[in-house]
């Protein structure tokens, strides 16, 4: 039994409680009764643990950003969704919110201020600092809460969000439901602490446990805490303890748990236990219950026949390859004036960050030391003193809490460049890229407007972890966009241009230009087209298709070899300028395809393969490739210039020439 303290709740209140707390149940029934008769596919209930979610979408205000989890569906009903839309997103359908291109609860809607999950455990919780961070930017007094399980506690996620959002005083609101187990593991298996009050002050986080399947304290208990996040701007972390009364879905069972478990916490069910008080209390009548069950099946039956009703969704390529990106159509933005300067590549590369910031307000720059300290290759120095420690934020060592950061604050239209310290240190932050970042907008047209720097590659005798070309990785991933400039004016161009694009944009810069060259570029603000190749060199017997540092390996090959070759600088990976690279194959007939990372599997087979496809018949010659050994990068420098293909360079281009 669960005894309640309404304290100075009014009884209206009292009641909107209750309905709310009875939608998700009768949902759920209604769910259950439907997979039995196999017209849905996967249940994942939450059946027991309704007072949470409902209780916190009650007590936030309803600008205040939720990100909820699998068991969620109170969060969903009490926030308003109306019932046919979300039937529609169980089902697949049209008109749920990610068009049947995501299932369940995996979708967000800005409209009710919810991000859902993807379903991966643990990134939600960085994507709720970004939010927090944008709502102390812009001086809101909002919080923020998102949901973890016990087991998602134990994803490094965890710590990595909880740590940023102490040292940067977000206004976010930690929320574990321990139900006792992650699937079949339980707490024991999960972790040795007894309570999160244990774990919560390591981070400088005020921590709160509470009944989770009494309504009323889970209500006013984040009304306060709430309250507090608001005023101090500081995160808090609640454990809500509740029970999983089914298995993790409903075809997983629950053999695994202890029957005695089910019949002690029945007697705590939230929602009989809550219609008990009410009645006992005078507040409620029989028959004002039946009167509301009624009204509730009655809005579910005619929204599940909405869905029932409504087709399927009809596939169109063409939209799906294109609703993968937020929309939107490069402008070449020329310099105002013709005033220029000698700038090195790197001195580009701030130049650009400088005007990014003044153009775009809204700009926020996360790196780590990127601040005072200018970060390590010195690319932002000045850049603090000029924009505030608010825009230029130093963040502690957390890569994948920075990326989904950036992602909250795009949920909130602000913009962000994001300084990997070395591009290798991505991997760190893999799952926020790929799967976070580059899968939003398809899935529910969030724009993930977000730049991520990467310096790159070798030549610096930095060793297997500080000189890899990493953009292979994310080649392969729909949804990004990659741009790997070789000269200052492109490093400048792009970068604007990568700035101005909501969509993500890996910006890769090659450490090894940063002060080796050096060019006069516009001081002015201009950008180059993301997408655009640049012939650099003409000539009629080759093509040469090349990026960053290999465009000029290419250029000091054809020289040595007074070869008369079209030197093509890609400039934009992802996407790549097919256009250009087709009608340059079409006029030599000989393809050379260079680029730096190893060769298995890198970007030259991808337009090797293209171009074999496209114009097998203008070929004289097979399209050749020289990339680095299929090995690690080595550090000595006999064995890292062993690794890299300039050696190699000049033999494949005689080969060509002569084949
Ligand atoms: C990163 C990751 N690893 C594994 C899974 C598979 N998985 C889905 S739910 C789940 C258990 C989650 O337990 P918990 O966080 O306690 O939440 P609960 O399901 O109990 O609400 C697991 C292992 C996943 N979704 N994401």
């Amino acid at each position: 039994m669960i005894s309640f303290d309404r304290k100075n709740i009014d009884q209206e209140t009292l009641i909107r409680l209750y309905k709310e707390l009875l939608k998700p149940r009768m949902i759920e029934e209604k769910m259950l009764f439907l997979l039995r008769q196999g017209k849905i596919s996967k249940w994942f209930s939450g059946i027991g643990q309704e007072a949470i979610s409902v209780g916190i979408g009650c007590a936030l205000e309803k600008e205040e950003y939720i990100l909820p989890l699998h068991r969620n569906l109170g969060i969903f009903t009490s926030r308003g969704i109306p019932l046919h839309r979300l039937f529609s997103q169980f089902q697949g359908k049209p008109s749920g919110f990610t068009k049947g291109r995501d299932r369940s609860f995996h979708f967000g809607s800005k409209e009710h201020h919810i991000v859902g999950m993807i379903s991966h455990l643990g990134p939600q919780m960085a994507v709720a600092d970004g939010i927090a961070l944008a709502e102390k930017l812009s001086r809101s007094r909002r919080a923020t809460l998102v949901f973890t399980g016990d087991g998602g506690t134990s994803e490094g996620d965890f710590h990595e969000a909880l740590n940023l959002a102490s040292v940067w005083d977000l206004p976010v609101i930690f929320l574990v439901e321990n139900n006792g187990y992650g699937l079949s593991t339980p707490l024991e298996e999960q972790f040795r602490i007894k309570s999160f009050k244990e774990k919560g002050p390591a981070y400088a986080i005020e921590t709160h446990t509470i009944d989770g399947n009494n309504i009323l304290e889970v209500y006013t208990k984040i009304r306060e805490l709430a309250e507090y996040v608001r005023r101090e701007s500081r995160p808090v972390l609640i454990e809500a303890i509740t029970f999983r009364m089914r298995g993790h879905e409903e075809a997983s069972g629950t053999k695994y748990i202890p029957e005695e478990l089910f019949a002690a916490w029945a007697k705590k069910d939230p929602v009989e236990n809550f219609e008990r008080y009410l009645l006992d209390e005078g507040m409620i009548t029989i028959h004002e219950i039946e009167d509301i069950k009624e009204k509730i099946k009655n809005s579910i039956e005619e929204a599940w026949s909405y869905t029932d009703n409504e087709k399927e969704p009809v596939a169109d390529s063409s939209i799906e390859e294109e609703d993968m990106y937020a929309p939107y159509v490069h402008m070449k933005i020329r310099p105002r004036t013709t005033l220029s300067s000698e700038k090195r590549f790197i001195d580009a590369i701030s130049d650009g960050l400088r005007l990014g910031m003044e153009k775009f307000p809204r700009l926020i720059q996360m790196g780590q030391d990127i601040a005072e300290y200018g970060g390590v290759f010195k690319v932002t120095e000045g850049l603090v003193e000029r924009f505030s420690k608010e825009r230029i934020r130093n963040t502690p060592l957390c890569e994948s809490a920075i990326i989904g950061a950036g992602l909250g604050l795009a949920v909130k239209d602000y913009k962000s460049v994001i300084e990997m310290q070395f591009a290798d240190f991505v991997t760190s932050g893999f799952n926020q890229v790929v799967n976070n970042l580059a899968k939003s907008h398809y899935r529910w047209e969030q724009k993930a407007d977000v730049v991520i720097r990467m310096p790159t590659g070798a030549g610096t005798s930095g060793g297997p972890f500080h000189s890899q070309s990493t953009e292979a990785w994310f080649f392969h991933t729909p949804g990004l966009k990659i741009v790997y400039p070789s000269n200052p004016y492109d490093a400048k161009g792009l970068l604007l241009a990568a700035i101005e694009d909501p969509n993500p944009v890996l910006y890769f810069e090659h450490k090894a230009l940063y002060r080796s060259i050096s060019a006069e570029i516009p001081d002015d603000y201009y950008t180059v087209p993301i997408g655009e190749a640049l012939v650099v060199e003409e000539g009629d017997d080759l093509t040469i298709v090349a990026y960053g540092n290999a465009v000029w390996w290419a250029k000091e090959a054809v020289k040595k070899e007074a070869a008369s070759a079209d030197i093509i600088d890609l400039r934009s990976l992802l996407p790549w300028d097919k256009e250009t690279v087709l009608k340059s194959v079409l006029k030599t007939g000989r393809v050379l395809v260079i680029n730096e990372d190893t060769l298995t599997g890198s970007i030259s087979a991808e337009i090797a393969a293209w171009i074999s496809e496209n114009a097998f018949e203008h070929l004289d010659a097979p399209v050749m490739r020289v990339g680095s050994l299929d090995t690690a990068v080595p550090f000595a420098k006999a064995l890292e210039d062993n690794f890299l293909p300039i050696r190699r360079i000049q033999d494949k281009l005689k080969e060509l020439q002569y084949y």
